[in-house]
């Protein structure tokens, strides 16, 4: 288990290294935990270089401390709309705000992580270099923002980093360098060889659909095997997967671009071959479209309308072409253009991994994880769409088959170390999935603490996800309490947060004993009215103004008391 909090990792005996080693900071703002992993990443690197570094999620570093900061280095990815993550946003605000020291001696550097398909593309990251350099900090190295494919250009950030590093310190020592951008090697040494970059090929052991005949959703059950690999996680970490494009989709697209499926491209730096079918859907993403993207195809094809629509001045139009549509309809749109497909494909980014929140605890279900898949399908633009991972599991991928996964730690969602701790899980739909862990988890190390579970989706009889593990953990006090919320089921619509307003004395109550909350699920719409329900509840029961309750709210988050994990 990865622990929680700042850590200090010290220096080595500094045998190498002949001038005293400057100290380097690392925050990071981590919604998913890949910040966070490059960020103590990192930290071993630069460890390894000689430096002493402290390594900290920005919720954990206090800000007063700063000044004392000879060295910064950022890793924040950006949230939602072109929000900091959780675990950043008061750092953020205290950087933003009247408080806020000069910082003249400070050298820093920003590492951005997120995604272009995105309009406020690493947003947060942008801020932090643009706010550091304000209050007059230097920069050590240019900030870098990362697309989804973030690792190679994160080392070579790294690299930059600490070159720039080695230089002010003493250019006229020769320090040896160890490892220049070594930071992929280096957290594989401490858990399985299995990661993110080397994904475990897990079977699949079962795959069901949890729904009921005549649901409106359909929501799969995957149980796969870990067996062999070495992963392990704890209850709220998450499974990364590595789907495949639907190949009737590849298909269609190839049919367009009339090229051959059976061609071979290289897909990767290393010269790996692939045929341009098998590339297609498995190595490159089709499915989405980004400004960068159009750019490039605008570029490699000189295609006249494209390049209208990229001009200056119609940012509107663009974002709504993007909004939506996928390779198959930029190539009905604009093209074919002439190029080769080796071409083609070197413009595509590659197949981004899904992380999806794990539903089984590895104490009660050993060399096994457990998922809870919601099934997309929408019909955009005259066609019916379909979720890559979702559509995987739900119409193609069966028993026996075999799924590229890896686990990504996360600790911005776990259960309280002490197992007396009350807990409050609020998680509708897919949101279920990491409270089926807790439960599994709690029921197997005999935790005493309470627990109690707000649960909602459209119908009782089809749609009630692991209803009778849940009656079970009820009936065997495993969990204490439970509130359901079937919005469909009555002429007037039912949340769970209809259902926490309907306690708000006792849930108050179990705020004051020190529970820690947790929501799991919809960001925009469900965590939005919950959050906002709860700061009602904390107005109301503890007889606050709404400030007094934001600041309730913000006090139970620094305390790690009220933990989000939302999509
Ligand atoms: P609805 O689709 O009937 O509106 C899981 O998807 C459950 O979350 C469904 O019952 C869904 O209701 C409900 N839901 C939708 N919007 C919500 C919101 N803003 N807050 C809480 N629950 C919501």
């Amino acid at each position: 288990l990865e622990s929680t909090g700042a850590q200090t990792v010290e220096a080595p005996t500094p045998n190498v290294v002949k001038s005293v080693p400057k100290d380097v900071t690392i925050l990071y703002g981590s919604q998913t935990g890949n910040a966070q992993g490059l960020a103590k990443k990192a930290g071993e690197s630069l460890e390894g270089n000689g430096y002493q570094v402290t390594v900290s999620a920005m919720s954990d570093f206090k800000p007063n401390n700063l000044k004392k900061v000879n060295n910064l280095l950022i890793i924040v990815s950006t949230h939602g709309e072109g929000e900091p993550p959780d675990n950043a946003i008061s750092f953020h605000e205290f950087l933003h705000g009247r408080r806020a020291p000069k910082l003249e001696e400070l050298h820093f550097s920003v590492l951005s992580l997120g995604d272009s398909s995105y309009e406020f593309f690493c947003e947060t990251g942008k801020q932090f270099d643009k706010k550091l350099e304000e209050l007059g900090g230097t920069r050590l190295y240019p900030r870098f923002d990362c697309d989804l494919d973030f690792d190679e250009p994160a080392a070579e950030w790294l690299e930059g980093v600490l070159a720039s590093l080695n230089e002010i310190q003493a250019g006229s020592e020769n320090q040896e360098v160890d490892g220049l951008g070594s930071i992929l090697p280096a957290s594989q040494k401490v858990e399985s060889v299995y990661s993110r970059t080397n994904p475990f090929k897990a079977e699949v052991l079962e795959n069901l659909n949890l729904n009921g005949r005549g649901s409106n959703k359909e929501t799969r059950h995957l149980e796969l095997s870990l067996e062999g690999s070495g992963l392990t996680f704890k209850p709220g970490d998450s499974l990364g997967i590595y789907p495949e494009n639907d190949p009737a989709l590849v298909e269609m697209l190839l049919e367009h671009l009339s090229w051959s499926p059976d061609q071979t491209v290289t897909i990767n730096k290393q010269g790996d071959i692939r045929s341009l079918k098998e590339a297609l859907v498995s190595y490159y993403e089709i499915t989405v479209l980004t400004k960068p993207l159009l750019q490039k195809v605008a570029d490699l094809s000189n295609q006249e309308d494209l390049r209208k629509l990229l001009e200056p001045g119609n940012e509107e139009q663009l974002k709504t072409y993007l909004n939506g549509r996928d390779l198959l309809d930029l190539v009905r749109d604009f093209g074919p253009w002439g190029n080769t497909a080796q071409e083609f494909v070197s413009i595509l980014r590659k197949m981004p991994a899904r992380l999806y929140s794990i539903a089984s605890s590895l104490a009660a279900n050993p060399d096994e994880v457990h998922l809870t898949i919601g099934a997309v399908r929408y019909d955009a633009h005259g066609r019916e769409r379909k979720g890559v991972a979702s559509i995987l599991c739900a119409e193609r991928l069966q028993a026996g088959d075999t799924l590229p996964v890896y686990v990504q730690h996360n600790d911005n969602f776990a259960l309280p170390e002490n197992p007396d701790t009350p807990i409050i899980m609020v998680g509708p739909g897919t949101g279920v999935a990491p409270f089926r862990s807790f439960m599994q988890e709690r029921e197997e190390i005999g935790a005493e603490g309470k627990s109690w579970m707000f649960f909602g989706d459209q119908h009782f009889v089809t749609d009630f996800l692991y209803q009778t593990e849940w009656q079970q953990w009820l009936k065997d006090g495993v969990l204490t309490k439970m509130d359901v919320a079937f919005s469909r089921d009555t002429d007037q619509k039912v949340y769970v947060q209809h259902r926490m307003l309907e306690q708000s004395k006792e849930l108050f109550t179990w705020l004051e004993e020190g529970a820690v909350v947790y929501i799991c699920g919809d960001e925009k719409h469900m965590a939005h009215d919950v959050h906002q329900t709860l700061l009602k509840i904390i107005e109301t029961e503890g007889s606050m103004d709404h400030e007094q309750a934001k600041e309730y709210l913000a006090q139970m988050q620094q305390q790690k008391r009220y933990q989000r994990d939302v999509y």
